[in-house]
């Protein structure tokens, strides 16, 4: 259905679809990327069977990947979970709230390693919102602060990345962090013999 030019997807599959067909072109217009996740509105029948969650940290659930051109992860974040502060790895982020609410912050890319990292901003995030983020913008860390409910998100990366930086906030020092799944296609993700830094 049009709205106002936005195809509004009235399930997760029909937004899939849909991005499908907009990654399908080399050029993405950000704009239009995020209208159209923001015009779906989050029905949890359409998305429980991806949303697992851990005691311990957020966890990421692979739901699409995009024709090779994005990735789509449903996370999963627990009572005061949160993530370091991170880079994105050349792609665009477009997060969008599903269930309850996120803290973003934003932080500079640090000029020199040694001193402490410049917040420079930060918003809640509410549900059916999305958020954008590139690594022109600069960093964030996202968390949810609530002591009494988890959170529920659904970002888009493309192109698909596997790893990225993580910064330690007093410091500034940089280090390659290793993305893993805590289960891909509402299947849990076998757990690996190597001991890996899992999430951000
Ligand atoms: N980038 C983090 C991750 O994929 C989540 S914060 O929102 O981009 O684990
Ligand atoms: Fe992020």
């Amino acid at each position: 259905m049009e709205t106002h030019g936005v195809t509004k997807a009235k399930t997760l599959d029909e937004l899939i679809q849909i991005l499908h067909k907009i990654f399908a072109s080399d050029r993405i217009n950000v704009e239009e990327v995020q209208d159209v996740m923001e015009a779906y509105d989050s029905n949890v029948d359409d998305w429980k069977m991806y949303s697992k969650f851990d005691k311990l940290r957020y966890t990421r659930n692979l739901v699409d990947e995009g024709n090779g051109k994005f990735n789509l992860i449903l996370l999963c974040w627990g009572e005061g979970h949160g993530s370091s502060i991170h880079d994105h790895s050349d792609s665009h982020c477009f997060m969008k709230m599903l269930q309850g609410e996120l803290k973003e912050t934003l932080f500079d890319w640090p000029k020199e390693e040694g001193g402490q990292m410049t917040e420079r901003s930060h918003k809640i995030l509410k549900e059916n919102t999305v958020a954008y983020i590139n690594d022109s913008i600069g960093l964030h860390r996202v968390e949810n602060v609530s002591h009494t409910e988890g959170s529920v998100s659904l970002h888009l990366y493309s192109p698909p990345f596997q790893t990225c930086q993580v910064f330690d906030q007093r410091t500034s020092h940089k280090t390659t962090a290793q993305m893993t799944f805590w289960s891909k296609f509402g299947e849990r993700t076998p757990f690996t013999t190597t001991a890996t830094k899992e999430n951000n």
